[in-house]
C-alpha cells in the first residue's frame, strides 16, 4: 500500500501538542537551537545580523504559541471581532516590543550575556517595516498594540508591500529615493499561510448583471502576530501578498517568448510592490486603487468565509464583524461587501444594503483635498465594473431618500425669500403702473414708449425660482458621484461621500478635526444623520513611545510611583506632578535627558558627518515633509538666528543660547515643493554647520530617512518639538504626544492635539503661537492685498534668492510659493505667523536659560498627558463604535 499524507495523523497523538521548540528549549537553549539549525551559524561566525535572527527566530516560536492560543480561544468563544482595514502600517521594528510586551526582558537578557551582547544592541539588526506614510500608519500600529493589551479581539488587515514605501537618501544636497529592501534578511514575524488564499479580480465586463473579471490574482496571506502588554492576548495582523494564477507559462517560454511567459507575475508583483506608487501618472493611480481594492477584497471574503464556518445567516454578520475604514483608502469595501453579499451569497440588495451600513465604520484622519480621494468614473468603471454599477445604485438610493429634506430646505429658503420678493415685485408693478398713467395723459406716442419701457422691465425681472431646478442643484452637492470642479465633464467618485453613506459612525481624529469635518467637510450629511459623527482623539503607545524607547526615563518614573503599572494604566502618570517641586528629582531628570541626547549625538555623527555638542537645547521638527505642517517656516527662522549670530558681537554671542536643531521626515517622491524644502533645509545646514564664526551656537541637521527607529532615538532626546501647520489643517498630529510624554516641551499652534495637550498640560506651559482656525478664510481672502511682510522674513528670503545657500534659481519657486500671489500666494499663512512665532521662539530661549524652571515643565508635561495613551482612545472605539468586547483568556 502506498502511504499518504493523509495517513499522517495532526495534531501529535502524544500528549505534548504543544507547538514546536519553544515551550521544551528555555530561552537560552532556544537562541542557540536557531543560531544552529535555523540560521546556521555556528557560536564562532556568529556575526550580529545572525545573532538578531536567532533571537528573532526564537522569540517567534513563543509568539506563535501566544498567537494560537488566543485565536483557538477567539474561535471558541466566538466574539465581535473588529477588523482594521488600512492600507498602511507602520510597525518598525519587532523585536524589543515582543520581549517586552511578552515579558521575557529578563531572560533575554541574561541568555544574551553568553554572547557579550544586550537586547538593545541585537534589536539594531532588525530592518524597520515602513509599510506607511507617516502618523496614519503609525496609529493603526499603535491601535494594534492597544487592541491586543486590551484584550480585544482584533485584526489589522493590509498590504504586505515588499520595499516599503521608500529609503531616503541623500545625495548633492537633495532627497533621493532608494528601495526599501526589509524583507532582505528573512522576516521572522510574520508567517505565512498558502493554506488561506482568495481570488480577486479586476477589468472584464458585466454578462448578464453577473461581473466575469479579465485579470485575476491570488491574495496569500501572511500573519503577524501582535502580542499584548503582559496578557496572554495575541492578536493579528493579516497583510496580503499578490500572486499570479498561473506564475509561469511553459508554453510561452518554449515559444520563445519569455517576457509573456512571466507576463502574469509581474503584474500580479506590481500590486504589491510598493505603498503608493508615484500617483502622479494615469497608471499609478489606477495601480493605486487596484491595490486599495486587493487588500480590501480579500480581507472582506477572508472574514465572510470566517464567518460562515461558524454561522449560516449572513444577517448576523453585524454581531460578529466590523470594519474600520482607515481613511478613504479602504472606501471601495462598502461597494466590495455589497458585491460579496448580493453577487456571492445570493441575499438582496436591501438586506446587503442593511447588514453593510451595520458593519462599516470610517475614521476621517485629514481635511487636505489631495487626501480625499475622489476616482474618476471612467477608472472606476473600467476597472472594477460592478463595482462601479452598485455605486450608481447606492448613489441613487441615496439621494431618492434625502429628496424630501432637500425640497422642504428649498422650500423653507424659497418662503423666506419669497415674502421679500413679493414685496418687491408688488412695489414695482405700482410704479409701472403709475408710470402708464403719466404717460398716457402726454399722448398717444409716450404710452406706445412707456408701454415698451414696462415691457422690458417686466422680462427683465426676477422670475420666481423654479424650484425643481434648485431641489435638483441643491441634491448635486450631496451627490456621491459628482462633476470635476476643474475638468468639466469628468465625473468622479466622491470616496468620502461614499465611506459616510456606507457607515454607521463616522469619526475624526481630535476635537477640533471632528468639529471641523462637521463644519467644513460634511456639513450636509450632519443635517440628515448627526448621530453618526463621533469624536475620537488619537492616542500612542505609551510601551514603545515611552516605556521601550526611553527605558532611563521609564525606570525613574516607575521608581517615583513605586509601581510600573503605568505602563497599562497611563492615568498613574499624573502622580508624578508633585515631582516636579523636587529639585533631587529634577536633577536625575536632567541627567536622562543628557543620556538621550548624548545618544542622538553620536547617531548624527554616524548619519551626516556632523560633531554636535550635547550642551545646546536640543530642537526637533520630525515628520512627513508638507507645505502645511510648515518646515519652510521653521527653515526661514533659522537663516534669521544664522542672520542674528553673525551680526553679534563676541559678548553678545556668549549669551546666546545655542541650539541643535534637527530635521527629519521624506517628501512623497511626487511632490515637488516638499523635495525642496528638504534641500532648503540641506543647504542651511551646509552652510551654517561649517560657519567658523557659528561654531556650537547654532546646527542644522537634516537625519536622512527618517522611521520608526528613528524617532524611537530622536524624541527621548528633544527638549523643544515643534508642530507648528497652518491652524486647522493637521487633524491631531501624534507626534506630538510622543514628544510631551517624553518630557519635550511644545511650540505650536492652535491645531489638531496641540489644542487637547495645551488643555492637559495648562496653556502656560506650551509656546503657542500663530493665527486661529477660525480666522483663516479671511486671512487667505486677505492675501490678495497682503503687504504686512515682517522685514525679518523678507531678510532672510532675500537671503535664499541671493543665493547665500547656494542655487538661487533651484529656490526660486519655493520662494514665490509664498510671495507671489500667482504661484501659492502663501496659501498656508507662513507671513501671518513669521511673528508671533519668533515671539514664541524668543520666549523658548529665555526659558531655557532657567533650567530648573524648564525641567519642572518637562516632568508636568510627562505628569500631564497619560490621556493620549492609545488604550483610551481605542477603549473608546470599542465602548462607542465597535461595540467589541475584552475576551482576556481565563
Ligand atoms: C494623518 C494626519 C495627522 C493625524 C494622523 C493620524 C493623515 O497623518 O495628517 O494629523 O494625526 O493622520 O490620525 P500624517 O499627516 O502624519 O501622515
Amino acid at each position: 500500500k502506498v502511504r499518504s499524507m493523509l495517513d499522517i495523523s495532526f495534531p501529535p497523538k502524544e500528549e505534548d501538542t504543544s507547538n514546536g521548540v519553544a515551550p521544551k528549549l528555555g530561552v537560552e537553549a532556544s537562541i542557540e537551537h536557531e543560531l544552529k539549525y535555523r540560521v546556521s551559524a555556528n557560536n564562532t561566525d556568529a556575526r550580529p545580523v545572525k545573532l538578531y535572527q536567532s533571537v528573532a527566530w526564537s522569540v517567534h516560536d513563543r509568539l506563535v504559541d501566544a498567537f494560537d492560543q488566543t485565536q483557538a480561544y477567539w474561535k471558541e468563544k466566538d466574539p465581535k471581532h473588529i477588523y482594521y482595514l488600512s492600507a498602511e502600517f507602520l510597525m518598525g521594528r519587532t523585536l524589543t516590543n515582543a520581549v517586552n510586551n511578552l515579558d521575557l526582558g529578563g531572560e533575554y537578557a541574561e541568555a544574551l550575556k553568553k554572547y557579550g551582547a544586550d537586547l538593545e544592541t541585537v534589536a539594531t539588526g532588525e530592518l524597520d517595516a515602513a509599510l506607511g506614510n507617516g502618523g496614519l500608519g503609525r496609529l493603526a500600529a499603535c491601535f494594534l498594540d492597544s487592541m491586543a493589551s486590551l484584550d480585544l479581539p482584533g485584526w489589522g488587515y493590509g498590504i504586505r508591500y515588499r520595499y516599503g514605501m521608500f529609503k531616503q537618501g541623500v545625495k548633492d544636497g537633495l532627497q533621493v529615493e532608494l528601495p526599501d529592501y526589509w524583507l532582505d534578511n528573512g522576516n521572522p514575524w510574520e508567517i505565512r499561510r498558502p493554506e488561506t488564499q482568495f481570488k480577486v479580480g479586476f477589468y472584464g465586463s458585466l454578462e448578464d448583471g453577473k461581473w466575469v473579471p479579465g485579470e485575476e490574482v491570488i491574495a496569500e496571506a501572511y500573519d503577524v502576530p501582535i502580542p499584548g502588554y503582559k496578557t496572554k492576548t495575541c492578536g493579528n495582523l493579516r497583510l496580503w501578498d499578490a500572486l499570479a494564477p498561473e506564475e509561469f507559462d511553459l508554453e510561452a517560454f518554449n515559444a520563445g517568448d519569455y517576457s509573456k511567459a512571466v507576463e502574469q507575475k509581474r503584474r500580479a508583483d506590481g500590486i504589491t510592490a510598493v505603498l503608493y506608487p508615484n500617483d502622479a501618472t494615469e497608471e499609478g493611480k489606477e495601480l493605486r486603487l487596484k491595490q486599495q481594492f486587493f487588500f480590501v477584497s480579500a480581507s472582506l471574503q477572508d472574514t465572510i468565509a470566517r464567518y460562515l464556518e461558524q454561522h449560516k445567516d449572513l444577517a448576523g454578520l453585524p454581531d460578529k464583524a466590523c470594519f474600520q475604514m482607515n481613511d478613504t483608502h479602504p472606501t471601495i469595501a462598502v461597494a466590495e461587501l455589497m458585491r460579496l453579499l448580493i453577487d456571492e451569497h445570493g441575499l438582496s440588495y436591501d438586506d446587503a444594503w442593511a447588514i453593510t451600513t451595520k458593519c462599516v465604520a470610517y475614521t476621517n484622519h485629514t481635511v487636505m483635498p489631495e487626501a480625499l480621494e475622489k476616482w474618476p468614473v471612467r477608472v472606476l468603471a473600467k476597472l472594477l465594473p460592478r463595482h462601479m454599477q452598485l455605486i450608481e445604485q447606492i448613489n441613487s438610493n441615496w439621494l431618492d431618500s434625502i429628496t424630501g429634506h432637500v425640497t422642504a430646505k428649498v422650500e423653507a429658503e424659497l418662503a423666506a425669500s419669497d415674502a421679500e420678493k413679493q414685496k418687491k415685485a408688488a412695489a414695482a408693478a405700482e410704479e409701472r403702473k403709475a408710470a402708464l398713467v403719466a404717460a398716457e395723459a402726454k399722448g398717444e406716442e409716450a404710452l406706445a414708449a412707456a408701454k415698451k419701457v414696462v415691457s422690458e422691465e417686466e422680462a427683465a425681472e426676477e422670475k420666481p425660482a423654479d424650484k425643481a431646478t434648485l431641489v435638483e442643484e441643491k441634491l448635486k452637492t450631496y451627490s456621491i458621484i459628482q462633476e470635476n470642479q476643474w475638468t468639466k465633464g469628468e465625473m468622479l467618485v466622491n470616496m468620502a461621500y461614499l465611506a459616510v453613506v456606507g457607515s454607521f459612525a463616522v469619526n475624526g481624529v481630535a476635537a477640533i478635526h471632528s468639529e471641523i469635518i462637521k463644519t467644513d467637510i460634511f456639513p450636509h450629511f450632519v443635517e440628515i444623520f448627526p448621530e453618526r459623527f463621533q469624536n475620537k482623539t488619537n492616542g500612542v503607545t505609551l510601551r514603545r513611545w515611552l516605556a521601550y524607547c526611553n527605558p532611563e526615563l521609564s525606570a525613574l518614573i516607575t521608581e517615583a510611583l513605586g509601581t510600573d503599572e503605568w505602563v497599562r494604566d497611563a492615568t498613574l502618570l499624573a502622580k508624578l506632578k508633585p515631582f516636579a517641586e523636587d529639585a533631587a528629582f529634577r536633577a536625575r531628570w536632567r541627567e536622562v535627558k543628557q543620556q538621550k541626547k548624548k545618544a542622538l549625538a553620536e547617531r548624527i555623527r554616524e548619519q551626516t558627518g556632523y560633531q554636535v555638542s550635547t550642551e545646546p537645547m536640543y530642537d526637533i521638527h520630525v515628520k512627513r515633509i508638507h507645505e502645511y505642517k510648515r518646515q519652510y517656516m521653521n527653515a526661514i527662522s533659522l537663516i534669521h538666528r544664522y542672520k542674528v549670530l553673525k551680526e553679534m558681537t563676541p559678548e553678545q554671542r556668549a549669551k546666546a543660547v545655542p541650539r541643535v536643531v534637527v530635521f527629519g521626515g521624506k517628501a512623497a517622491s511626487a511632490y515637488y515643493m516638499a523635495k525642496k524644502i528638504v534641500a532648503l533645509i540641506l543647504s542651511i545646514g551646509e552652510t551654517v554647520n561649517n560657519d567658523p564664526e557659528i561654531g556650537d551656537l547654532l546646527k542644522v541637521v537634516f537625519l536622512p530617512n527618517y522611521n520608526v527607529s528613528e524617532a524611537e532615538l530622536i524624541i527621548p532626546a528633544a527638549e523643544i518639538s515643534q508642530h507648528i501647520s497652518t491652524a486647522g489643517t493637521e487633524a491631531s498630529g501624534t507626534s506630538n504626544m510622543k514628544f510631551a510624554l517624553n518630557g519635550a516641551l511644545i511650540i505650536g499652534t492652535l491645531d489638531g492635539a496641540n489644542i487637547e495637550i495645551g488643555e492637559n498640560t495648562g496653556f502656560e506651559n506650551l509656546f503657542i503661537f500663530g493665527v486661529k482656525a477660525d480666522e483663516i478664510n479671511k486671512l487667505r481672502e486677505d492675501r490678495k492685498n497682503f503687504s504686512d511682510y515682517d522685514p525679518r522674513y523678507t531678510a532672510a528670503l532675500q537671503m535664499v534668492s541671493s543665493g547665500v545657500f547656494g542655487r538661487p534659481e533651484y529656490f526660486e519657486d519655493l520662494v514665490a510659493s509664498i510671495t507671489d500671489m500667482n504661484r501659492g500666494n502663501d496659501w498656508f499663512l507662513l507671513a501671518n505667523d513669521f511673528a508671533s512665532y519668533m515671539d514664541a521662539q524668543d520666549a523658548i530661549d529665555e526659558l531655557y536659560r532657567d533650567q530648573e524652571e524648564w525641567t519642572r515643565r518637562s516632568i508636568i508635561y510627562t505628569a500631564s498627558n497619560g490621556f493620549f495613551s492609545s488604550d483610551r482612545t481605542i477603549d473608546q472605539y470599542a465602548r462607542e463604535i465597535w461595540n467589541v468586547q475584552p475576551t482576556p483568556q481565563p
